[in-house]
Formats: C-alpha cells, sequence, structure tokens
C-alpha cells in the first residue's frame, strides 16, 4: 500500500492524496479548519465558501440527512471573506483552496481584487453555483453572465483560479459552458455543487424536512453519484487539457473515487459521507482506494485517470 503514488498537481501545488473535503463540508470555523488540518489522508482544505460580510445563513433546520443521500438549504453561512483570507495566509501543512461566493458580479469583483491584493498565492474558487441564496439564481446556469463575469474577473486577476459548477443535465449545455469556460485560463473547474432545489417529503409528517424556501434544497451524496460523474466525464471531454477537473459529489466508497478518476477528476472531494460517518471517511476511503488499485496492478492515479472506456 505505501508504494502507491497518490500525488497530483494543480495550480503548481501539489497535492500528497487525491482528497479534498467539499466546500461547506467542516470548514467554516477555525476549529472545524483544525481539524481537516489533522487529516493525513486529506490532499487539501476547501474553506466555506466566503462572501463579503458574515452570513449567519437560513433558518433551522436546513440540513437533512436522508438514506440515500443528503439536502441542504444552509444559505451561505460564513465567517466573512476576512477571516478565511487571513486562514489561508497562514501556514498550513497542505495546500488550500479559498473558496468565494458574491451576492452580485460587483461583490464578486470585490473579493477577488482583495484576494489579487493579499499574499495569498495559493488556488481561489469562484463558487458559480450556490443553489440556497433566496432569490439568487445559480449563475453558471446563465452561460452569458458566466462569460461577463469571468471577462471582467481576469482583466485584473492573475493568480490561480477555478470555478465551482451546478450540475449541468443536458449534452448541449456542456458544450456551451465549456466554450465559455474554454476562453479563459482557469486552472480548474470543480464539478459538481449539490442537485439544486430537490424536495424531499416526510410522509409521516406530510411535511418538508427543512425549513427554509418550503423545503426545496440541494441535493447531495449517493443519489447524486451518477450525475457528478457525467459532469466530470463531460466536461473533461470538453475542456482545454490546461483546466483540471475537481470531482465532487456522491462519494461513499473507494471504488467511487476510483470511477471519479477514471472520468477524469484530478481531485476528489467529499460532502454528504463526511457528515454521516465523521473525518474518519478518509482512511476508510484511501485503503478501498488503495485496495482496488493493488488488485489491478495500478501504482499511480495517472495509471486510470480519465481511461474510462465506453463500448
Ligand atoms: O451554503 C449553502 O447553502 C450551499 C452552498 Br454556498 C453551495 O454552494 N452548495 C450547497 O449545497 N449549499
Amino acid at each position: 500500500m505505501s508504494k502507491l503514488n497518490f500525488t497530483s498537481t494543480l495550480g503548481g501545488q501539489t497535492f500528497n492524496s487525491p482528497f479534498l473535503n467539499a466546500s461547506g463540508i467542516h470548514c467554516q470555523t477555525a476549529e472545524e479548519l483544525a481539524d481537516l488540518e489533522g487529516v493525513k489522508e486529506l490532499g487539501g482544505i476547501v474553506t466555506k465558501s466566503a462572501t463579503l460580510e458574515a452570513r449567519a445563513g437560513n433558518d433551522k433546520p436546513r440540513y437533512y440527512d436522508l438514506a440515500y443521500g443528503s439536502i441542504n438549504s444552509m444559505g451561505l453561512p460564513n465567517s466573512g471573506y476576512n477571516f478565511y483570507l487571513d486562514y489561508v495566509q497562514k501556514e498550513h501543512a497542505k495546500p488550500t483552496i479559498l473558496s468565494v461566493a458574491g451576492l452580485s458580479v460587483a461583490d464578486v469583483i470585490k473579493l477577488l481584487k482583495e484576494v489579487q491584493a493579499s499574499d495569498y498565492q495559493g488556488l481561489t474558487e469562484l463558487n458559480l453555483s450556490c443553489p440556497n441564496v433566496i432569490g439568487e439564481p445559480q449563475t453558471a446556469y446563465d452561460f452569458e453572465t458566466t462569460r461577463k463575469v469571468l471577462t471582467e474577473v481576469f482583466s485584473f486577476f492573475t493568480k490561480p483560479l477555478g470555478v465551482k459548477l451546478p450540475p449541468y443535465f443536458d449534452l448541449v449545455h456542456f458544450d456551451q459552458i465549456a466554450a465559455v469556460l474554454n476562453d479563459f485560463p482557469l486552472t480548474h473547474v470543480n464539478t459538481i455543487n449539490s442537485v439544486g432545489n430537490g424536495l424531499v417529503v416526510d410522509v409521516e409528517k406530510e411535511q418538508v424536512v427543512t425549513k427554509p424556501k418550503g423545503g426545496f434544497g440541494g441535493l447531495g451524496g449517493a443519489m447524486v453519484l451518477p450525475t457528478a460523474l457525467a459532469n466530470v466525464r463531460a466536461l473533461r471531454q470538453r475542456l482545454n487539457p490546461s483546466i483540471a477537473i475537481l470531482g465532487t459529489g456522491g462519494v461513499t466508497t473507494g471504488a467511487d473515487v476510483f470511477a471519479h478518476i477514471l472520468c477524469g477528476a484530478q481531485l476528489v472531494s467529499v460532502g454528504t459521507q463526511v457528515i454521516k460517518e465523521g473525518l474518519g471517511v478518509y482512511a476508510r476511503l484511501e485503503k478501498e482506494l488503495s485496495d482496488i488499485m493493488e488488485a489491478k496492478g495500478y501504482t499511480s492515479l495517472e495509471d486510470f485517470r480519465g481511461k474510462l472506456q465506453v463500448m
């Protein structure tokens, strides 16, 4: 097992393992971020998406655990970008990804100007896909606006930058978003955010399970794995080779991690399963991935990355 090479590179940085936390998962407070640093199987740390001002988020209950995954309508609770920008500028044993989100285009520009002006040289990820801010659309479903935002951002931003995308469900939409993204020097795209605006019904209570937005919320966990794999694969087939894909969505086993990498993922994030199982999930996933690689005679992630076969 120790002979396996789990290294991947992204934005000029080396990640010693393919595992990340999904943004929003155990990464909002200083204590949670410190916990992530202590997980040796984690290759890098992603922050909760940061906004200009701190936010309390939506009313509770706003997260609900399901046998087949989760539904959330957190509403971007976070400590504000100053806190996360301070955090990523400190010394860390692992690479960091600073996730940022704007409530308007002007917010995004202001946030990224602050990052540009700071000493932070690591990766930043612009979240274009939060499904839960009341009254706000998911930007990346609007291809024109996405192009407009990225054009403005790259007029001044010179540091490593990726975007977090919502899931797409139509092959033409994959073509359209890829055509936009390929015009910019992105380090990566992270796909997928939760499957927006699902609705879970408690039949006994004849009621929804989360309070905000009448119960509508983002779906994650096992139920979204095929959607996540489709997005990783379809984008890998369409994006410039210089744009890495971070695979997020539906990982519960080492086989799921293997599948994400086979579809083209450079790194793989875990969200819902961390909430269900705790941070020990990463040791289990690493062991399961190692067992699969050893059984197949693979010694590095490059041996199978992107090599999914079709019939
Ligand atoms: O905070 C949230 O409600 C949230 C965000 Br910003 C996101 O990007 N994805 C998600 O499922 N929840």
